[in-house]
C-alpha cells in the first residue's frame, strides 16, 4: 500500500488516524473484489433498465419555461413577454455601457487573480451593496449593525436568508403576498420554512387589497416572517403608497413581525434608486431588525452573472458579527463561496462616482422606456376601441403589467399570435417595443372581443 498524508503515525491526531484507517480499508480491496462489486451494482452497465426509469417528465418552470416554448416557435412574428428581462427598442438584450467599461477595467488590471473569494463574498461589494439599499447615511451602517453577504443573485440571497431564519429564528412561518413571484414559495419551503399567504391584490379594482393585507398580517402569529416586495411588485405591478407602507410598518413592528424584503427591481419602479429603497429605509429608521435580498440582475442587467446580496440589519454590532458567522455555516456547504466576476463589476461601478452617475442614467433610460411602452400599449388599445378598462396598464409600476387576461386567453394569444407570456396574464413590458406594440394590441383586442 502506498503511504499518504493520512498514514497513521504516533504523532497524528485521532481524526487523521480515522481517515488513515478508512483509506487503508478502501485500498485493501482486491481486483477481484472490485470487478465483482462493479457488476453487482444496479447502476453498472449491462442489460438491466435504468434506475431512473420510474421518473416522470417534470413540467417546465412557469416563467423560464415560457422562454423554452418561445425558442421552439419558428414563427417570424413571435414575441416573448414572459421572463422579466430588459430588451432594447430593437428587441435585443442590453449590456449596459457602464458594465462594458467596468469589465474593460477589470480585464486591463493584470494584478487581478482568480482565487476563491471568502465565504461571504467580495468585501467591498458587500459594503457598497448595503450602502446602495440602506442609504449612504444609514444609522445601521454607521453603527456597524448590518451584516452583508454576497449571494447568487436575488434567488440565492432569498435562499440563504430563508435557511438562516429556519435554523436560528424562533418563528418558522413566512407570509408571502398573494399573488407573488412563483419561485418564492418553493425557495422558502426548501429553505425549511413553512409558507402562508397574505392578501395583497384585488382583481376587481386591479389595485392593492390594503384592508385584506392589514387583516391578514394583523392575524399572523406574533413574530412571523413577512416577505415584502421592496418595489415594483411582481407580478401585479401594484405597490403600497408611502402612507400605506407606514401603516404596514407600524402594524408589523407592533406584532414583532420580521420583515424580509425582496429587492429585485431597485431603480426600475420610479427610475430612482433612492426612491425605490424608501420602504426599506423606513423600517431601518425605526431601529428594528430586518432582512433584505438584493439582485443586480435587472437594474445592472447582470442576469447571468448571478450577483446579489443578503443584508441582515441587527440591533447591535456584536449580534451582527455572530449572525455573519452563522451565515457562513449556511453558505459553505451550499456552494462554498460566491463567484468573483459579477461582484467585481458591481464594485467597480458603485465605487466610482462617474460610473455610478452613468449607471443611474442608463437605469433611468430603461425605466423610462418601459413607461413609454405602457403609454403606447394603452393608446393602441384605446384607438382600437378594445372593450374594458385598461388604465391599469399605465398605473402599474415596474417591469410587468398584470393584464387580467385569463389562462385560456393567454393560450389563444400564444397559439394564434405567437405571443408568449406567463399563464397568469403577466406581460413583461420590458420585452415590448414600438414595433411590437400593434401586434400585441391586435392580439388583446381579438381575444377580448372573441370571448375565449
Ligand atoms: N425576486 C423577484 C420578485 C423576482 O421577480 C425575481 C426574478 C427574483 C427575485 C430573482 O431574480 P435573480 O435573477 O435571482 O436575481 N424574476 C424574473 C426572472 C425569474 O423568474 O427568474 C421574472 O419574474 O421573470
Amino acid at each position: 500500500m502506498k503511504t499518504n498524508q493520512f498514514s497513521s503515525s504516533s504523532s497524528s491526531s485521532p481524526s487523521d488516524r480515522r481517515i488513515g484507517a478508512l483509506l487503508r480499508h478502501l485500498t485493501a480491496e482486491t481486483d477481484a473484489d472490485r470487478v465483482s462489486s462493479v457488476f453487482a451494482s444496479p447502476t453498472s452497465g449491462g442489460t438491466g433498465g435504468s434506475v431512473f426509469a420510474h421518473l416522470v417528465q417534470a413540467p417546465e418552470d412557469p416563467i423560464l419555461g415560457v422562454t423554452v416554448a418561445y425558442n421552439k416557435d419558428p414563427s417570424p412574428i413571435k414575441l416573448n413577454l414572459g421572463v422579466g428581462a430588459y430588451r432594447t427598442e430593437e428587441g435585443k438584450p442590453l449590456v449596459l455601457n457602464v458594465v462594458r467599461k467596468a469589465e474593460q477595467q477589470l480585464v486591463n488590471d493584470r494584478s487581478r487573480i482568480k482565487e476563491y473569494l471568502p465565504i461571504v463574498g467580495l468585501g467591498e461589494f458587500n459594503k457598497l451593496s448595503a450602502k446602495l439599499i440602506l442609504g449612504a447615511d444609514s444609522p445601521a451602517i454607521r453603527e456597524n449593525r448590518v451584516t452583508t453577504v454576497e449571494c447568487l443573485s436575488g434567488t440565492g440571497s432569498l435562499r440563504v436568508g430563508g435557511e438562516f431564519l429556519a435554523r436560528h429564528y424562533h418563528q418558522k412561518t413566512i407570509y408571502i403576498p398573494q399573488p407573488t413571484w412563483g419561485n418564492h414559495p418553493k425557495i422558502f419551503t426548501l429553505a425549511g420554512l413553512s409558507v402562508k399567504t397574505y392578501r395583497y391584490y384585488d382583481p376587481s379594482t386591479r389595485g392593492l387589497n390594503f384592508q385584506g393585507l392589514l387583516e391578514d398580517l394583523g392575524a399572523a402569529p406574533q413574530g412571523s416572517i413577512v416577505l415584502l416586495h421592496a418595489c415594483a411588485h411582481n407580478p401585479t405591478g401594484v405597490d403600497p403608497t408611502l402612507e400605506q407602507w407606514e401603516q404596514i410598518r407600524k402594524l408589523m413592528r407592533s406584532k414583532g413581525l420580521m420583515p424580509f424584503f425582496d429587492s429585485a427591481y431597485q431603480g426600475f419602479a420610479s427610475g430612482s434608486l433612492d426612491t425605490d429603497a424608501k420602504p426599506i429605509r423606513m423600517f431601518v429608521a425605526d431601529g428594528g431588525e430586518l432582512l433584505v435580498a438584493q439582485s443586480y440582475a435587472k437594474n445592472m442587467g447582470l442576469y447571468g452573472e448571478r450577483v446579489g446580496a443578503l443584508s441582515i440589519v441587527c440591533k447591535a454590532a456584536d449580534v451582527a458579527g455572530r449572525v455573519e458567522s452563522q451565515l457562513k455555516l449556511v453558505i459553505r456547504p451550499m456552494y462554498s463561496n460566491p463567484p468573483i466576476h459579477g461582484a467585481s463589476i458591481v464594485a467597480v461601478i458603485l465605487r466610482d462616482r462617474n460610473l455610478f452617475n452613468e449607471w443611474t442614467l442608463e437605469l433611468k433610460a430603461m425605466a423610462d422606456r418601459i413607461i413609454s411602452m405602457r403609454k403606447q400599449l394603452f393608446e393602441a388599445l384605446r384607438s382600437r376601441g378594445t372593450p374594458g378598462d385598461w388604465t391599469h396598464i399605465i398605473k402599474q409600476i415596474g417591469m410587468f403589467t398584470f393584464t387580467g387576461l385569463n389562462p385560456a386567453q393567454v393560450a389563444f394569444m400564444t397559439k394564434e399570435y405567437h405571443i408568449y407570456m406567463t399563464s397568469d396574464g403577466r406581460i413583461s413590458m420590458a420585452g415590448l417595443s414600438s414595433k411590437t406594440v400593434p401586434h400585441l394590441a391586435d392580439a388583446i383586442h381579438a381575444v377580448v372581443t372573441k370571448a375565449v
